[in-house]
């Protein structure tokens, strides 16, 4: 296939931009996309860390300033991997000079400055797609065409955890590089927008709208040592929120994350009942789907636990890896991200999900911690 150069430029150079450098390193040797990715530019903030980036994952260039990415004539795409309290600056920056933009989640620190950011990506006619990668774990993809096909029936129940354990001494800092996700100033919640946003993406993708929501959150160290203060300062996230919540199609969903539930690293869960069968995913086994068909027959009814490695059955994305029976993994989820995004570019569609989409899920972040301050149920507007 003949494939016209995208040139990239990668702010930041932390979790995230590994990801999604690693995303651009691969696409071209696994999918037949129109374009070919180039790493032009990474952009960091010390110098000699970001020229070390550079040169051990192939960027032409380095800076620490992110302008220089946004200006420059020869960058077709801009990738946006920093704390969440400079997403809006860049993006809409990006956007005025006429870039494609990727952003990781959440798409803002709130659905105000979300809904700016929609507006400049809107206003300026450019590609724009929001990180939310576990809607392309090949598993997690299958469970959308299974309930697309109607195979589950009505919805009667959405529930969904996301558990880690990171947080729990009192010596973690908050703010600083890997920590700013404590600092309320940098992340703008707690693991509502990091976490739950995630779950929330998946669900209203798989799903449908969420209408209403009824949460409560904790803080359970109520204060950290400041990285970039150097004093001791107020928490400002939720350490861990719950909420249940009303789907538009009439189904109940029920949600719980935390950064407190000690033996769990990243336990992302999710479970869908319908009147037909039931789905279940594990991202501590992000490979398998479990399913449920009541129409089975009854002697061999069950749980199926499906090993989504086999594109000869119809696994999304398996064609592009390695023989049925073998694995990928987190890493690959961004790979498929770069492709879809690349795929959608060259048929002239937008990408899901778009920046319009992702401020649906900042939304409902937001009525959730509303409904936590206020104890009471919040409609999402
Ligand atoms: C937090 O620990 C974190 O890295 C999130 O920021 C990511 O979005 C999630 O995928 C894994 O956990």
């Amino acid at each position: 296939m003949a494939q016209k150069p995208l040139n990239v430029g990668l702010i930041g150079y932390g979790f995230m931009g590994r990801t999604h450098s690693n995303a651009h390193r691969l696409v071209n040797q696994f999918f037949d996309v129109p374009y070919r990715t180039v790493l032009k530019s990474i952009c960091g903030l010390v110098a000699e860390e970001a020229k070390a980036f550079a040169a051990k994952w192939g960027y032409e260039s380095y800076t620490t300033n992110w302008r220089e990415v946004v200006e420059r004539k020869d960058i077709d795409l801009v990738e946006i991997c920093v704390p969440n309290n400079v997403h809006a600056e860049i993006a809409i920056a990006a956007a005025k000079a006429g870039k494609m933009i990727i952003c990781e989640k959440p798409l803002a620190l709130n659905s105000a400055q979300a809904e700016k950011m929609v507006q400049a990506v809107e206003k300026a006619k450019v590609p724009n797609l929001v990180s939310f990668n576990y809607r392309r774990v090949p598993a997690v993809t299958l469970a959308k065409i299974l309930i697309d096909e109607g195979r589950l029936g009505k919805i009667f129940h959405y529930r969904a955890n996301f558990l880690q354990d990171w947080t729990i001494s009192a010596d973690v800092p908050q703010g600083g590089m890997g920590t700013w996700r404590l600092d309320v100033k940098a992340a703008g919640s707690g693991v509502t927008g990091d976490l739950l946003a995630h779950c929330i993406d998946t669900a209203m993708w798989h799903n449908g709208p969420i209408t209403r929501v009824n949460a409560m959150t904790e803080t359970f160290i109520k204060e950290r040592k400041n990285v970039e203060t150097g004093k001791v300062e107020p928490v400002g996230i939720d350490d861990a929120c719950t909420f249940f919540c009303s789907f538009e199609n009439g189904s109940m969903g029920n949600f719980e994350s935390t950064r407190y539930a000690r033996g769990h690293k990243a336990l992302y869960t999710l479970e869908i009942n319908g009147e037909k069968a039931s789905i279940r995913w594990d991202l501590h086994d992000l490979h398998r789907l479990q399913y449920f068909d009541h129409k089975d027959d009854g002697k061999l009814r069950g749980w199926r636990s499906i090993h989504v490695t086999d594109h000869g059955g119809g696994h999304p994305y398996m064609s592009h890896w390695w023989v049925p029976g073998l694995a990928i993994g987190y890493a690959e989820s961004f790979v498929h991200q770069i492709a879809d995004f690349l795929d959608s570019l060259a048929k002239g569609k937008p990408a899901s999900p778009t920046f319009r989409e992702a401020l649906a899920t900042q939304k409902v972040c937001d009525a959730v911690l509303k409904s936590a301050k206020a104890g009471k149920w919040v409609d999402v507007k």
